[in-house]
């Protein structure tokens, strides 16, 4: 048993008793919320899942769009010592089915939005009990007991939350690997309190007056912390945006709330620089920051002229629940990740496990740091390569320059970032190979001009058969998140393997590259 404590009550309550009962925590498209108003809301959802029986530590799995319900329904689950897992809104059913059934979620929370999918996705799942929907009505689903958003909210508010530890398990993040099956990397309530006092203190600096905007989902573990827990944690507001992220959307939401920091990642940058908006709408902005994929040198400069504020760009990870290599405001080394944040310890390891001291040597890139999740759930062999006593091994190529900067060389093994989003080559080969007229195929990550990894699949056809890339493509996205299709599809009649069969990826990136 450790000491009590509960993240929601910490991000919530706590603000109330700390004078912030009064400023707005919440902007959202019907209005905003103070921080009082929040605390209320979160404990009616939560006194409405501990009416439909969820017990602590029992799995709350959420398909919600970024808005009111989303943030709340995340606390509310937190409050009542249940584990929230705020998953993609870019799975398809049978994809989002199987993090049901992995997580053994009790409950389902999802938007009207998502009827569809989520409806596919509790039908059949064996531990599923209630499936609750935004809107005015939900679907019969045999099996589970469905209600309306409002149905579960109109109880009484609960009056204390579940005594929680700082060990308890709060919130569960699903992850894609090489092998394709997502893993959930579960973080404790402390978890969520460390990546506040270290990251957004000591990097943001954020403070009660900020307002930050991101375009990075809640779902995400970046999302999160940019939306969630970083502002809440001070007393400062977020602006929760439902639609996808849309530059323009984007500036009139800055001007609008006078956001201060402003989270993206290289594939909305770009956009955004190609938007052309007018600069007076960033005014307020005291930083961006950018992760996910490195950040290219050229975006850096070319937002800080055309908008006037700087990318602070970092690298963090689901499973550390945030960044730990960040720049520092006022401090950016373009073209790099930056240094270790303070709380965090950083090795760069050879292939034979000795540390690398000195600068511009390359090497796998180790974390330590008490954000690090307690381990992928129900997923021993992977948690034993990965999680090594206090230290956890990022898969990341990396390089620190003589200035003690550290720089992203590429990943270790095969998996994408595609748009700062894991994309498993093997689930997209294995979408290919239900094609009727494909014989193989393999997806690598071909960089485009700017440097960013684009899944390009390479396909042998059966023979007599003449292959339609646009086709192929459009056959993954009826099958996969669309984020996962192939840009291109190139066709092969063989694949290239060495003399023990295996394939080798390596020469169709040349071969992309060439
Ligand atoms: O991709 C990243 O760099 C990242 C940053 C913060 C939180 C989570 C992730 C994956």
């Amino acid at each position: 048993m450790t000491d009590s404590f509960n993240a929601a009550t910490f991000l919530t309550e706590d603000r109330v008793t700390a004078g912030d009962a009064d400023r707005v925590a919440i902007h959202h498209p019907g209005g905003s919320l103070t921080y009082l108003q929040l605390t209320e809301e979160v404990r009616r959802v939560a006194a409405g899942l501990v009416a439909i029986g969820v017990r602590p530590e029992e799995r709350v799995l959420l398909a919600m769009v970024d808005d009111v319900e989303l943030a709340t329904g995340i606390l509310a689950a937190m409050y009542v010592g249940a584990v929230a897992v705020p998953s993609s809104t870019m799975l398809t059913g049978p994809e989002l089915a199987k993090l049901v059934v992995d997580s053994r979620a009790r409950v389902l929370l999802g938007s009207s939005e998502f009827t569809a999918s989520v409806t596919i996705a509790a039908t059949g799942a064996p531990d599923l009990r209630h499936l609750v929907l935004t809107g005015d009505t939900a679907p019969e689903v045999p099996g589970v007991t469905t209600l309306t958003w409002d149905e579960l909210r109109t109880a009484e508010p609960l009056d204390a939350p579940y005594p929680t530890w700082e060990e308890s398990p709060a919130l569960w993040l699903y992850t894609s690997g090489t092998t394709g099956t997502p893993k959930g990397a579960m973080h404790r309530h402390a978890d969520i309190r460390f990546v506040c006092d270290t990251y957004a203190r000591e990097v943001l600096r954020i403070g009660p007056d900020d307002v930050c905007l991101s375009g990075a989902k809640l779902f995400f573990a970046y999302g999160i912390g940019n939306s969630l827990f970083f502002p809440l944690s001070v007393g400062a507001a977020t602006v929760l945006e439902p639609a996808r992220p849309n530059p323009a959307r984007f500036g009139e939401l800055t001007a609008q709330h006078g956001v201060t920091l402003f989270f993206g990642g290289p594939s909305f940058w770009g956009p955004l620089m190609a938007a052309d908006l007018p600069r007076e709408q960033f005014a307020t902005v005291r930083n961006g920051v950018s992760a996910g994929e490195a950040l290219p040198a050229r975006m850096f400069h070319g937002v800080r002229d055309q908008y006037g504020f700087e990318i602070l760009d970092g690298i963090g990870s689901t499973e550390a629940l945030h960044i730990f290599i960040s720049n520092f405001p006022g401090a950016v080394v373009p073209g790099s990740s930056g240094f270790p944040v303070p709380g965090y310890r950083v090795e760069l390891r050879r292939t034979d496990g000795t540390v690398i001291d000195g600068p511009d040597e390359p090497g796998m890139l180790y974390i330590a740091g008490d954000s690090i999740c307690t381990g992928y759930w129900c997923r021993t062999e992977v948690n034993r390569m990965v999680f090594q006593g206090e230290w956890m091994r990022t898969g990341d190529q990396y390089v620190r320059g003589a200035d003690g900067s550290y720089t992203c060389l590429g990943r270790a093994d095969d998996v994408l970032k595609v748009g700062g989003i894991w994309v498993s080559p093997s689930e997209v080969e294995t979408r290919l190979m239900e094609h009727p007229g494909l014989a193989e195929a393999v997806v690598v990550g071909v960089p485009d001009t700017d440097g960013l990894d684009k899944p390009v699949a390479y396909v042998v056809p059966k023979p007599g058969v003449v292959v339609d890339a646009d086709e192929v493509i459009a056959f993954c996205r009826a099958g996969l998140a669309a984020f996962k299709r192939p840009r291109l599809v190139v066709e092969v009649s063989e694949l290239p393997r060495t003399a023990t069969g295996k394939i080798q990826r390596f020469r169709l990136r040349e071969l992309a590259a060439a």
